[in-house]
């Protein structure tokens, strides 16, 4: 009989013991989302920004089976460098990896569920999965939506990716119940772009009104939340040139054949080509801003606590 173990980074497990703040990162970004060796040099600096902010980071990954939470840097740099053949795993894929020993990065909905049986509840990532554009005809919506539907971790996020249905997405994320909380802003921000034209349906200005719009969530029995803050505009990629490096991207995806989970990561590497990196820019920059605010955010909910 299999039983299932998760390690725990002892920084992880001491800091949760002691309930002092950590952030969970999330690891198909790196395997999936971002060029070598940017996706590396981009969690290092989301660990840094945690730390220097007085959190404990805790990337997380299944490795050769064992569900990991707090990845050392030298698993971070295989994890960079292995792209494409390691398994992308949602939440349904875990046991799977687990059962045959893979090593595995962890999407959002994977990343959320794993955080949240080790006691974790603050999450930064890039942007979160959504429904795609199309997704009337092809079905395809992200396990995410789900996850935050049942899982109780806050999401700090630049938004759902550029590349989704934003409507679409936000009418799903009513329909489950999952708070879309802007951070400084009353519009959803979308990811490579500073907004979307939607707006969000409430909006917190500092950590502690997130940290107390998230207690009282939770205390009410609410599950996941969307925190959203929008990338910075010096990095943010004009309107104009995002639609058309889009729609090219998306021409050379339905030439390529590509479908399900394959089409976010290779939507991703197209536009950092049509765009001659600018996407990846972006990304970077929106991540580690993501994980400063996440680790703020984790540090007013302990605070919270001790009064
Ligand atoms: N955000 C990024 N880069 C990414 C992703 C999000 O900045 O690569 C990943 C996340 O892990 C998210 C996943 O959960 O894409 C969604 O994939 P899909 O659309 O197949 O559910
Ligand atoms: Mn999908």
């Amino acid at each position: 009989m299999t039983s299932v173990r998760i390690d725990l980074a002892p920084e992880v497990s001491d800091a949760l013991l002691a309930r002092r703040p950590v952030v969970a990162l999330e690891s198909t970004l790196i395997a999936h989302g971002l060029p070598w060796p940017l996706n590396h040099e981009t969690v290092a600096e989301a660990e840094a920004v945690v730390r220097e902010e007085g959190a404990v980071p805790a990337t997380i990954a299944v490795w050769e089976g064992t569900p990991t939470v707090g990845l050392s840097a030298s698993q971070q740099e295989i994890l960079a460098r292995g792209g494409n053949v390691v398994l992308k795993a949602s939440c349904r894929d875990l046991a799977f990896a687990i059962t045959r020993s893979l090593t595995a990065a962890t999407t959002v909905a994977a990343t959320m569920h794993l955080a949240h049986r080790v006691g974790i509840r603050v999450f930064a990532t890039g942007g979160i999965g959504g429904v795609h554009r199309g997704a009337v005809e092809t079905g395809d919506v992200s396990a995410d939506l789900p996850e935050l539907a049942r899982t109780p971790v806050a999401v700090v996020c630049a938004g759902a990716k550029s590349i989704l249905d934003l409507p679409r997405t936000l009418e799903l994320l009513e329909t489950l119940g999952v708070p879309v909380v802007g951070y400084g802003t009353s519009e959803f921000p979308a990811f490579y772009l500073c907004g979307s034209g939607e707006p969000v349906h409430a909006r917190v200005d500092t950590p502690e009104e997130a940290a107390d719009l998230l207690s009282a969530h939770w205390e009410l029995g609410g599950a996941g939340t969307v925190l959203a803050q929008p990338v910075a505009t010096d990095v943010a990629l004009d309107p104009e040139e995002w639609e058309a490096a889009l729609r090219e991207a998306e021409r050379r995806a339905a030439r390529a054949g590509v479908r399900g989970k394959d089409v976010t990561p290779f939507l991703l590497a197209r536009l950092a080509e049509v765009t001659g990196g600018r996407t990846s820019r972006a990304n970077r920059a929106l991540i580690v801003a993501n994980a400063r605010l996440a680790a703020r955010l984790a540090k007013a909910l302990c605070e919270r606590e001790k009064n």
